[in-house]
Order: structure tokens, then sequence, then C-alpha cells
């Protein structure tokens, strides 16, 4: 058995989540290969995680050096002169924080969950794995380019792997198995004419305008023109006040990129009473980009097509489509229903590989920063499966009764089974009112097969014994 303290290396350590500026950080402070029952010999495990399957703490105590598994540390500078002035945490339990408010259950659930599994131990910078062995997370990350297992590759291999955005993906039976549950279609730009352009395609956004949607992005697809002077030589590039705002009133203008900024071409497009705008990529076989600018005037949807698309759209000079959900992709997964992993193509230390992409949608727990939408008291969508690939077993657990019922933690769903009876307790003005609350979910648990009536009758009567 042998035992690691990674903390000590600047590879392994966890960055501060991007929006709360070293507000926490936490990681895995002891890591432990080849101890009794390790599932897979000669890779490193979060020692958390290894005290769980040997069934035993590995190194006991509460010393913070020896017997730790977690270290978490917490900015209580957050709000004060210098950091996020303007922002304080919320430490209430609900997920439901105030205008400037940090929810720090949301934080604390995300950083807490990389010291349970939720990281590698390699440093994609070099390539190199941890004291010479590689690590249960690797086992389970696949690059799609070259069919590898990241636990299997040479350093030169995962340093190239790291920076394929889009290619990386988690490669476990049950964060695949749940994905549906929890993700979204992957939208994409769906056109039904003219004949020879009918298809789905990727399509890029803007950091201007509308949030593009099916919604709001449907319709004719028409050339924006303007005059082919400066500071736009072409009739395509949408720099100047567009020449046929009748044409493109209320529909999609198509302009292509160069010349002028998008928000030019966007806020040309607008003037004119076009709908929507697209931006075709003009570099020799570019795909579709990514869109800067502001300008808070613009309130029409932008996206970007590839060089291709663009230039066939506007050749074609009349088309009709707009954004779809995919039937068959999901939003963060690959075509096999694979997560994918976030993986710039800058490397970002301590966050490239250890998060989930944020291609996903609805966005992710352990997406490298904290969106607004989670809600971890309740829902920890695809993080629980994720933990059970990597070999942990997760189980209902209300106030310690649970043992043994067999239920997972977490439905398919990523809904925390047990936070409606937290609920009932939080709302209960007396015992006997959380008794009847928590028996009805519990009956609800029974109904639905989650457990059997055994154990429903032990979870209610251990539940109101308080214990
Ligand atoms: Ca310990
Ligand atoms: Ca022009
Ligand atoms: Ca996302
Ligand atoms: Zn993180």
């Amino acid at each position: 058995m042998t035992r690691l303290r990674p903390r000590q290396s600047a590879a392994t350590a966890a960055p501060p989540l991007a929006n709360s500026a070293s507000s926490l950080t936490a990681g895995a402070w002891n890591i432990e290969a080849n101890y009794p029952n390790a599932p897979l010999q000669n890779d490193w495990y979060h020692s958390a995680l290894a005290n769980s399957i040997a069934g035993t703490d590995l190194y006991p105590g509460s010393d913070i050096i020896d017997g730790a598994d977690i270290v978490a540390f917490f900015n209580s500078n957050l709000g004060t002169p210098g950091c996020l002035e303007a922002s304080t945490w919320y430490y209430g339990l609900d997920n439901n924080p105030g205008p400037n408010q940090i929810d720090f259950l949301n934080v604390f659930m995300h950083e807490l969950s990389h010291g349970l599994g939720f990281s590698n131990f390699v440093n994609e910078g070099t390539g190199e794995v941890f004291a010479g062995l590689p690590d249960a997370y690797m086992a389970f990350t696949l690059d799609n380019a070259t069919g590898k297992i990241w636990n299997t590759m040479t350093p030169a291999e995962i340093q190239a792997a790291a920076l394929r955005n889009g290619q990386e993906v988690w490669n476990g039976a049950r964060v695949t198995a749940s994905a549906p549950s929890v993700l979204g279609p992957l939208v994409l730009l769906s056109l039904t004419s003219p004949a020879g352009l009918a298809g789905e395609y990727e399509y890029g956004t803007g950091s201007f305008g509308a949030v593009p949607t099916p919604a709001n992005f449907s319709g004719n697809i028409v050339n924006g023109l303007d005059a082919a002077d400066a500071p736009g030589p072409s009739p395509n590039d949408g720099c100047t006040a567009f020449t046929n705002a009748a044409a493109v009133a209320g529909k999609i203008a198509v302009v292509k990129r160069g010349a002028c900024a998008f928000v030019v071409k966007a806020k040309n497009a607008q003037d004119a009473g076009a709908a929507d705008v697209i931006i075709g990529n003009n570099a020799a076989g570019g795909a579709a980009f990514g869109m800067g600018g502001t300008d808070p005037s613009i309130t029409i949807p932008a996206i970007s097509v590839s060089t291709a698309l663009g230039d066939s759209l506007i050749a074609a000079g009349s088309a009709t489509g707009g954004l779809a959900g995919s039937p068959t992709q999901l939003a963060g997964a690959d075509a096999q229903g694979r997560v994918r992993l976030y993986a710039p193509t800058t490397y970002e230390p301590g966050s490239s590989i250890s998060h989930y992409d944020t291609a996903a949608s609805p966005n992710l727990l352990m997406e490298p920063a904290i969106t607004s939408t989670l809600a971890a008291s309740r829902n920890v969508d695809l993080t629980a499966a994720l933990f059970e690939d990597i070999g942990w077993k997760t189980e209902l657990s209300v106030a310690g009764c649970g043992e043994g019922s067999g239920a997972p933690a977490t439905l398919v769903s990523g809904v925390y089974l047990a936070s409606p009876v937290f609920a009932c307790a939080n709302t209960a003005k007396n015992k006997g009112a959380f008794q009847s609350c928590s028996t009805q979910y519990f009956n609800v648990l029974r109904d639905a097969g989650v457990i059997d009536g055994a154990y429903k009758g032990r979870f209610a009567s251990c539940a109101a014994a308080g214990k």
C-alpha cells in the first residue's frame, strides 16, 4: 500500500472557481494506491474513496496531516475591499441567494466533489503522472481522437489530448446512462431548403444580442447586402447600412465575417429590420466561432457558421431553417452519449479535464464555474453518477438511517433522494408533523420502487426517532 500527499504538488491543487476568486478550494489531501480491495492496481485513489472501498479508515486519526481525507480552504474575506467587494456568501441551504450573493452550498458541493474523487492527479501541462502512477479518474478518461484511455497514454499523448476541445470524454457506464435524464438536446442550425443545404450544422454564439433559441431563430434566410466600399469592400460584409432593408425585414440576414466588428454587422442587420443574423466565417476551412464584442442596443440574436456554410448560404441567396434540438445528440456529450470533459485549447492547471465541459446544458455542478441555475441541495446532476463509476457506492441515507436499503442516494436525474426529508425537518412545527411529512415521502419512494415496504417502515421509525 502506498500513500502520498498530492496537495504538496501544485499540479493537483484544485483551482478556485472562476467566479468566486479564490473563495474556496478543496481537494484530496492524501491519495492511496494498492490498498486492500483496490479495483485497479497501480492507480491513485482519493483517500476518502480508498477508505470507502477498503471498508476502513486507512489512515485514521483527527490529525490534519496524517488523518485527513479532504482539506478545504474557505475565504472569509469575500465582500471585503479587494476581494469581490460587491459580493457576499449566501449561507442558506435552499439555493436561493439574493442579488450579489454567491451560493456557498453550491460552491461547497463543487469543491467537496473534487476531494471525493472528481479530479485527476496528472499534470496535463507536462503529461507527467503523479509520482509515477496514473489514477482512477484517468482510467475513465477517453481521448476520442486516438481511442486511448488516459491511464494507458504516454506523457506526450496526454499533453496533446488535454488540449483537444470536445474530444475528451468520461468513459463510465453510470454517467453515460444518466446523461439523457440530465442533459438537454444539442441545439443545431437545421436547414430544410434549398435541398442541397438541407441538414444540421453546428453554430457559434456571441457576447451581444439576445440568446439564440429555437423559439427566436427560425424562418427565411436571405442575404444582407451593403455597399462595396470602405470600410467593407464586399457587398456581403454588413459593415455599412444595408441596401436591401425591404428584403431582410423580419427575416434572418446572412453576412460574412471580416472588415468590421461583429457588433457592427449585427447592428446594421437590426437597423434594416432583420429578426436574426448569421455571420459566416471568412477563413479558409473555418468553423463556427465565438463572437466577442458589446453593444447593449443590439437586441436580435446572432450566430456564427462555418466558412463553407456561410458561403453556400450567400451563394444560394435564399434558404429556410432555424435552430432545433437534435433528435440524437445531447448538449455536452459525444455522438455515443459519453459526457464531455472540460478541455480548453489552452491548458488551465487543475481545471482542464477535472471538470465536465461547459458545453453541457443545462449547466452541471462540476463545470469549471458555478452558475445561477444550480441547486445542489436538491440535485447533483451527473456528479454522483461519476462517483459510482470510480468506485463509490452511494446509498439513500436520512440522518444515518438507510444503510443496507440498496437505494442509491440520487435518482438517475441527479435528484438527491434525501432532500425532501430534510425539507420536512426544516418546515415541520413539531415531531408529529415531521413524522407525517417524511412518511408521506417514504410512501412515494416505496410506490416508485426505490425502497421496499420494509425499508419504508424502518426509515419512517428511524427518522421519527430523530436518529
Ligand atoms: Ca483518514
Ligand atoms: Ca460592404
Ligand atoms: Ca454549460
Ligand atoms: Zn472545480
